[in-house]
């Protein structure tokens, strides 16, 4: 590809990348603050989370023994001879699950697309607002308010408009800190950054890069990307983006796809073509209304019938993107109905679902359009 083309082809992704909302947000030390909550002996001391053995590692550490220069990973014995009044406790992971999942209940208030990296961090593409909240940041200020109300824990939170950048955001006013790096701001936050900040950049990727002369974003960005290919493979692509602020990977929610709809058994069966659309009508109504609820959304809508004999017929029509609203369901839902009338025989039960549900954020492909939310 010519340097004229990859420079286009860049900008375009830049553009679409541009107009989601993403936030990171991840707690402060997360397993030594859960223990310092619930032990106040241990409120304002360094405290490590881990075995204390010879053998031990820490899990992690409060941010007063962070200032001796102890370290998540660091064998206990070291962290022992740098912070002599070191606290060990033993991890309690039954609670940490416990504060994790109410920090997804309240990510789930503010989308359905929630994609947890571990017990203490999740993305959340917020790009849709289903809240009207109005910003991206005012949602993470929301966010960290309500945990600390919830959990009394604090979360640090970062804002952008890709995965990359609001988990570099997330880091960097930790503790209980907000960071928004906004459109266009991405490639000159990244320049500055030592390249071992990047997620996906191990320690062993990272001494890889200074044996290459590679220390932050900046030196990334001046390698072409047959350079990157060649030493790091299929992170090559990755990384040639990331130097840019750019990244188009979308959140990816845990959630099991599955589908949400409601079937109705009549009090006395149907066969006349009125009835069943008065019928449908009806299940239009109750099945929006749980797909609202929820939440949901997804882009199949799967008519089912059940008649006399027992044996059931379903018809199903997938859209190219989420079905936008009710207007869009009921259509689908007509338009599957009118076309297996006139029925064989007499309907004793009717169903309708949506599927294909996400979970995952949508393409970036078309702009929100007219209102977008600011950052
Ligand atoms: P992190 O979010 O990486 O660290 P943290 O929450 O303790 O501190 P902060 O985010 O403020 O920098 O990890 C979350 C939890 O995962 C951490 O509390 C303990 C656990 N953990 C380990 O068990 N081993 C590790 O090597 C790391 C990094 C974390
Ligand atoms: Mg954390």
């Amino acid at each position: 590809m010519d340097s004229a083309r990859r420079h286009a082809d860049s900008e375009d992704e830049e553009t679409a990348a541009g107009f989601r909302k993403i936030i990171h947000v991840d707690m402060d030390a997360f397993f030594a603050s859960v223990e310092q909550r619930d032990d106040p002996s241990l409120w304002g001391r360094p405290v490590a989370v881990g075995g204390s053995s010879d053998r031990g590692v820490v899990a992690t550490a409060s941010y007063e023994a962070r200032a001796f220069g102890v370290r998540s990973a660091m064998p206990s014995v070291r962290a022992a001879r740098l912070c002599p009044e070191l606290i060990f406790c033993r991890p309690r992971f039954d609670v940490y699950k416990a504060v994790s999942q109410q920090i997804r209940a309240i990510f789930l208030d503010y989308t359905p697309h929630v994609e947890p990296l571990s017990l203490d961090e999740a993305y959340l593409d917020v790009t849709a607002d289903i809240r009207g909240i109005g910003s991206a940041s005012r949602i993470a200020e929301l966010i960290r308010q309500r945990i600390r109300a919830a959990t009394a824990l604090t979360a640090s939170a970062g804002v952008s408009y890709n995965k990359f950048l609001a988990k570099l955001a997330s880091d960097e006013n930790k503790p209980d800190g907000l960071c928004v790096i906004r459109p266009g701001e991405g490639a000159a936050f990244v320049a500055r950054l030592p390249v071992k900040r990047f997620h996906g950049v191990g320690p062993r990727s990272a001494e890889k890069m200074a044996a290459l002369g590679i220390a932050t974003g900046a030196d990334l960005a001046a390698k072409d990307l047959a350079f990157l290919r060649s030493h790091f493979g299929s992170q090559a692509d990755y990384l040639y983006r990331a130097a840019r602020g750019i990244d188009l990977r979308r959140v990816r929610a845990d959630r099991p796809r599955k589908s949400v709809g409601g079937e109705r058994t009549f009090a006395r069966d149907i066969s006349s073509g009125p009835a069943l659309r008065a019928a449908l009508e009806q299940t239009i109504d109750t099945v929006w209304e749980r797909i609202e609820r929820g939440g949901a959304q997804g882009r199949t809508v799967t008519l089912k019938l059940k008649f006399i004999d027992f044996q059931a017929m379903t018809r199903a029509r997938s859209l190219p993107a989420f079905v936008a609203d009710k207007r869009q369901f009921e259509q689908v839902a007509r338009e599957l109905l009118e076309a297996v009338l006139p029925l064989p025989q007499p309907v004793r039960l009717m169903g309708l679902s949506l599927s294909g549900l996400a979970g995952d954020a949508p393409e970036p492909s078309s702009p929100p359009g007219q209102g977008e939310m600011p950052f």
